[in-house]
């Protein structure tokens, strides 16, 4: 499902001169244009682009801008890649990840800034994006039509599956680091393809990806059995703390628990997939206290419940069965609320005897 491709509140914004801005302007005058082929041409167009993602950049994250990235370099433009935080190690071994650079302010010329995989401009943590001429690829359900060029594709597995739409559409080549960087979004996020948005299509796309070079047991190796000594020893922190009620299970780190293991805030990540994963649990939620005593919530579901939903209403975002949001403290007044929700949600499911998307 593809849409939102022209954004027009922003028609007449752009600030920063281009060569996007007519490529821009063709693309309103012709309705028959898809996103894709919208920003097809405005990459064709311009020169000089700012590749970035979101702040705690995930695998996808990671993938598709370095995916991008060689697309760009590929059709001759000049790409800088950036995210606000670190790439986290499990992704270092990535081809060219060196080139992603660590920023908080971003400053031109730049004919476009793409956006991938962030449902709002807040989500890069990076100031000064709304100077430029905005491309949005997406694939959250709770993904917005913000950018002035917005391609927001729920059913793709991965960003990454959209990047690889763009170089097959761009008849770039698909290389061996393409399809390296592309074969791990996929991987990441369809949780190794477990999650809902696996279809038969995504193992086409995987087998094409592995054609293409890409190596599934070195990937795999990296992404699932490299684990840092420090994240075993949060994920048993977490395991101290584990709550079930019913089809729900609940997890927790306090920041003291953050401190002594040495861990960082990537080492939170997929201990919430344990909780997910017991026997009759359909709705799991692990919270980390921050400093400032507020807490991360990551949620997840195996399918019935929607916690895109709830985490939207709670502030947050994410798809249907992986998102997150950020709650107020007292830890006891977090939970109650998190619990709330999903209790409600349950409870919805089992009236209707159907599952939510
Ligand atoms: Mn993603």
């Amino acid at each position: 499902m593809d849409r939102a491709v022209i954004n027009p509140d922003l028609r007449k914004s752009t600030s920063k001169p281009g060569c996007a801005s007519p490529a821009a302007k063709d693309i309103l005058s012709d309705p028959s244009n898809t996103p894709m082929d919208a920003i097809l041409q405005v990459l064709r167009n311009g020169e000089r682009f700012l590749v970035c993602s979101h702040s705690r950049p995930d695998g996808d994250a990671v993938g598709s801008v370095l995916s991008m990235g060689m697309l760009l370099e590929q059709m001759g433009k000049h790409a800088d890649l950036v995210t606000a935080d670190g790439v986290p190690a499990i992704y270092r071994g990535l081809p060219g990840v060196d080139s992603i650079r660590r920023a908080l302010r971003i400053h031109g010329p730049y004919d476009a800034a793409i956006l991938l995989e962030c449902d709002s401009l807040e989500r890069t943590r990076l100031r000064g994006l709304e100077d430029f001429y905005l491309i949005n690829i997406d694939h959250h359900i709770s993904g917005r039509a913000y950018a002035h060029l917005n391609w927001i594709d729920c059913e793709a597995a991965s960003v990454g599956e959209l990047v690889f739409r763009l170089v097959k559409s761009a008849g770039a080549k698909l290389t061996p680091e393409m399809a390296t960087c592309l074969y791990t979004t996929v991987l990441t996020d369809t949780g190794s393809f477990t999650y809902g948005s696996v279809r038969a299509s995504t193992f086409e796309l995987a087998r094409e990806l592995v054609l293409a070079g890409a190596d599934p047991i070195a990937i795999a190796r990296e992404v699932c059995y490299s684990t840092p000594t420090s994240k075993v020893l949060l994920l048993g922190a977490a395991l101290n703390h584990l709550r079930r009620e019913g089809r729900i299970a609940w997890l927790w780190v306090t920041h003291r628990d953050m401190v002594r293991c040495c861990a960082a805030e990537e080492d939170c990540e997929g201990i919430v997939n344990v909780a997910v994963g017991i026997s009759g649990v359909e709705a799991a939620v692990f919270l980390r206290e921050l400093p400032d005593r507020s807490l991360r919530l990551s949620l997840r579901s195996n399918g019935k419940v929607n916690v895109a939903a709830i985490a939207e209403r709670l502030g947050g975002g994410g798809h249907g069965n992986a998102a997150g949001c950020t709650l107020e403290g007292p830890f006891a007044r977090a939970v109650d609320e998190i619990l709330t929700e999903l209790r409600r949600s349950i409870a919805c499911n089992s009236q209707d005897g159907q599952s939510a998307p």
